[in-house]
């Protein structure tokens, strides 16, 4: 449009500036639009099979992608210190009420706060509204499937924030078994006398036993928090149990399988905590504005009002029963993937699982998590190296964490996944072979360096690669048709 009034901009500049605009990402920055459309191609052509990860809906991806984004709205609904927030304040209401009623929570009973950015604050927010400063946690260990946030350190230093702010004692899986130690838990809680419990895991593949955690939270007047983020979307689909009857305070992550845009929420209870048996007084929750304070204007400022809108799409699409029965095939897929494994002589940690993930014991094929997971990228196969139980060391982790949720998004079913078990089996074979061909003491570097370059290798990768690149675009891909 010709520019008519007066401006301090050259009129070519400002009309220049106007159109830059209104240009599509492909022409105003295709040197982004490319990286995206590689990345795009990467998961299209690629078997994704990282536990945390999923392929968010199309319609999620629209509203992350919104005018939403541009909205400041610090505060809570009704309470917000910009004007121009009567949209956001319907929308972050609307995703409130589809969070109480995917996970069937009583509004007078329970709260919600769907402001944090992702799981890590959603979690740090939690510890600084019940916890005080030094004040001590309980989690499960990161090498024996806990997750960073849970109060990792190691003997020579505090990793995580909530090792470093509070004090964490973590507890153990049995070395042998896999299984959750809980009579462990006990003993040390009894000794401990934490303030917070967490029930959560980032790679455990058993379902926990909440009751056992809640007897033991009880017998110290300290708080059950449990970190759903891996679990989510089971617990919504009621394929797995849920939390919620026996925990104070539920965090998660909504990307996993969930299957929304990438934020976090946190669920706390209200009315009455507890009855003393002998006077019947009763005491109350406070959690409401422990939390909501804790999370703005403690540690966050303005909502991510277009990650609460990806939100409430995802959660209004874990209402359906397609959703319910998507997470009953992402149990039937991770089952069928650890049988096919088994069945092909590897070790599964526990034997099995409960959920969505294995772990993937590779100490008695000879090799570890690092190597496989090389291999297996480089024959567009993603999934993670992970501690196993009894691990000397996290730097030289045992095995690989497997998951189906994403795959499922994409429709594969049981006999897909066996397929999916052989093409893991030869790159595991390959793995093998090429660290017998290697020095006894070559580091995973020299392991990656002979990986990319040594010749005798390049045919047997190129192979594999193509044959799973073939076998993956037969899968529809979710989400924005061209990015
Ligand atoms: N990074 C996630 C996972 O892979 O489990 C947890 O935050």
């Amino acid at each position: 449009m010709a520019q008519t009034n007066s401006c301090s901009i050259a009129n070519d500049m400002w009309e220049s500036h106007n159109s830059m605009m209104q240009e599509p990402l492909s022409t105003n920055d295709p040197e982004v639009f490319d990286i995206i459309k590689k990345e795009k191609k990467r998961q299209t052509y690629g078997l994704e099979l990282i536990a945390s990860e999923n392929f968010a809906s199309r319609a999620v991806l629209e509203a992350l992608g919104s005018c939403m984004n541009n909205k400041y709205s610090e505060g809570y609904p009704g309470q917000r210190y910009y004007g121009g927030t009567e949209h956001v304040d319907e929308l972050e209401r609307l995703c409130q009420q589809r969070a109480l009623k995917v996970y069937g929570l009583d509004p007078e009973k329970w709260g919600v706060n769907v402001q944090p950015y992702s799981g890590s604050p959603a979690n740090f927010a939690v510890y600084t509204a019940v916890v005080e400063p030094h004040g001590r946690i309980m989690g499960l260990d990161l090498p024996d499937g806990g997750h960073l946030t849970h109060g990792f350190m190691t003997d020579k230093k505090k990793i995580s924030a909530t090792s470093i702010f509070f004090e964490s004692m973590p507890y153990k899986v049995n070395q042998e078994t896999g299984y959750i130690d809980y009579d462990r838990l006990e003993e040390n809680a009894r000794l401990f006398h934490p303030k917070l419990i967490i029930a959560g895991v980032s790679c455990y593949s058993r379902n926990l036993d909440y009751s056992r955690m809640r007897k033991i939270a009880d017998e110290n007047g300290a708080y059950l928090l449990a970190d759903m983020a891996h679990i989510s979307g089971l617990v919504a689909a009621g394929v797995v149990p849920s939390p919620f009857e026996y925990c104070d305070i539920v965090s998660t992550t909504t990307h996993k399988t969930l299957r929304g845009c990438r934020a976090g929420v946190i669920f706390y209870r209200k009315g009455v905590r507890s009855v003393d048996a002998k006077t019947g007084k009763e005491t109350y929750y406070n959690l409401e504005s422990l939390i909501n304070q804790a999370v703005f204007p403690g540690l966050q400022g303005g909502p991510h009002n277009h990650a609460i809108a990806g939100v409430a799409v995802a959660l209004k699409q874990a209402l359906t029963p397609e959703f319910k029965a998507y997470q009953i095939q992402v149990l039937a897929n991770c089952k069928a993937l650890a049988a096919a494994l088994i069945e092909k002589g590897y070790k599964i940690v526990t034997g099995g699982s409960d959920n969505h993930l294995i772990l993937l014991d590779l100490r008695p094929n000879g090799t570890d998590g690092g190597r496989a997971e090389k291999v297996l990228e480089a024959c567009a196969v993603a999934c993670n190296k992970n501690t196993c139980p009894g691990d000397k060391s996290a730097l030289r982790p045992s095995g690989l964490r497997l998951g189906s949720p994403a795959l499922t998004s994409r429709g594969l079913v049981e006999e897909d996944f066996h397929i999916v078990a052989e093409f893991i089996h030869r790159c595991i074979q390959l793995t093998v072979e090429i660290q017998k061909n290697m020095n006894t003491k070559a580091t995973l570097k020299e392991f990656k360096e002979t990986l990319a370059q040594d010749e005798k290798y390049q045919n047997k990768l190129k192979e594999i690669r193509e044959e799973v690149e073939a076998f993956a675009a037969k899968f529809p891909m979710p989400g924005l048709p061209e990015l």
